[in-house]
């Protein structure tokens, strides 16, 4: 029998990525959303998979709505991928963003545990709960926590309740501690989507400038086509287990922004780039970079994509974009 998936998040970035390879597996894919009067499928339909997925209503804030979900689904696995992900949002509405993905996880978990203790649970954890702990320059396993936003906070909270289930209940719980992955579809407000939209706006002769804030600080950015990947690797385990997931390479706003204006011809990005303060964080992670060592050896993952093509890939998706 195909095996059933519940996907938290599906309307955003990783959803429709993991949806459709687990489509490509098999499996029927329930996808949660949480405003069923106005849902907007244009990240299922990039990806040609709107009509594939059955969907549920459910909020996770809403207890009642998370338990129905499990009791009727029974799910094999359960992707929690919802979450109030904007770090730069976080400081505005801190509360909001600890309800969902703090409590949020706690009610998810407690609905698993009385109405369907089989299924298996992936946790969205991230690299920001890692903030300013860092070992010799990278992050594993093993590196401290010391978030510094908000939604690092929230994130740590739900890293320990998903490890705590399963230590106090036995249930199957993997955190996948993802570091930033982009695609053509990420939000238009995350720093790789904002520059690859502005950069093709200022080709297209729709805008003169892109603001920004701070252009120093660097990422270990991969494409979410390649992460959705290692989620799914982690369920299919004997054991269940925690995973840092990433490229192994930093590079700087700056250096993405060089690639992305280079790439479409215009050399001297400095003519088009504000720094403005209003993208400044109060609290910032300078520096973030993976070491790989457990997922490669356990899971036998790695990233296919790397950096410039990822640039690449994104500038051309929204090149194409303005040309409609
Ligand atoms: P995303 O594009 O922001 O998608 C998040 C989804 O969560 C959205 O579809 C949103 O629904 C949904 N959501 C928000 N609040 C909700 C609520 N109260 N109830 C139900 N659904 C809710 O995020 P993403 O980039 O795909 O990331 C997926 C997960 O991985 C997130 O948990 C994120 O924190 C985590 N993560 C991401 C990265 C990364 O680099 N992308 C790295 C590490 C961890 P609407 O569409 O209705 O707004
Ligand atoms: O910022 C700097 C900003 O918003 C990256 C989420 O998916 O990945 C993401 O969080 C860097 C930061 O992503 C602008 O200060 C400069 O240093 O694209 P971002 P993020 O904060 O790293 C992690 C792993 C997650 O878990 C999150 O859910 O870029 N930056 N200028 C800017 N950032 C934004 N957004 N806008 C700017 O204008």
């Amino acid at each position: 029998m195909a095996k059933t998936a519940l996907v938290t998040g599906i309307l955003g970035q990783d959803g429709p990525y993991l949806a459709k390879f687990l489509l490509g597996k098999g499996y029927k894919v329930y996808g949660m959303v949480r405003r069923y009067s106005n849902p907007n499928f244009d990240n299922l339909d990039f990806l040609g998979i709107t009509k594939k997925v059955e969907y549920v209503e459910g909020d996770m804030t809403d207890e009642s709505s998370l338990i129905t979900n499990i009791k009727n689904i029974q799910p094999d696995e359960v992707y929690n991928l919802a979450a109030q992900s904007f770090v730069g949002g976080s400081w505005h509405q801190a509360k909001l963003t600890t309800e969902i993905n703090a409590l949020g996880v706690l009610y998810l978990l407690n609905a698993i545990k009385l109405f369907s203790p089989t299924t298996k649970f992936y946790q969205a954890s991230t690299s920001e709960m890692f903030g300013l702990g860092n070992t010799n320059g990278y992050q594993d396993e093993n590196t401290c926590f010391h978030p510094r936003s908000p939604y690092g906070i929230s994130k740590v909270y739900a890293y320990w309740t998903t490890v705590n289930f399963r230590e106090s209940y036995g249930l199957f719980t993997c955190n996948g501690i993802l570091f930033n992955h982009e695609s053509p579809i990420r939000g238009i407000q995350f720093v790789t989507r904002k520059i690859t939209d502005g950069v093709a706006k200022i080709k297209k002769g729709l805008a003169d400038k892109l603001y920004l804030g701070n252009l120093e600080a660097k990422r270990d950015w991969g494409f979410a086509g390649d992460y959705v990947e290692a989620m799914h690797l982690m369920l299919q385990q004997e054991k269940p287990g925690d995973y840092v997931v990433g490229t192994g390479e930093s590079h700087s706003v700056q250096e993405f922004v060089e690639l992305a204006f280079k790439y479409v011809g215009l050399d001297n990005w400095r003519n088009y780039v504000v720094t403005d303060p209003r993208y400044k964080r109060p609290a910032e992670i300078h520096e973030l970079k993976a070491k790989t060592d457990k997922v490669k050896k356990i899971l036998g993952w790695q990233p296919k994509m790397p950096f410039e093509e990822l640039v690449k890939t994104m500038v051309e998706a929204d090149l194409k974009r303005y040309e409609h």
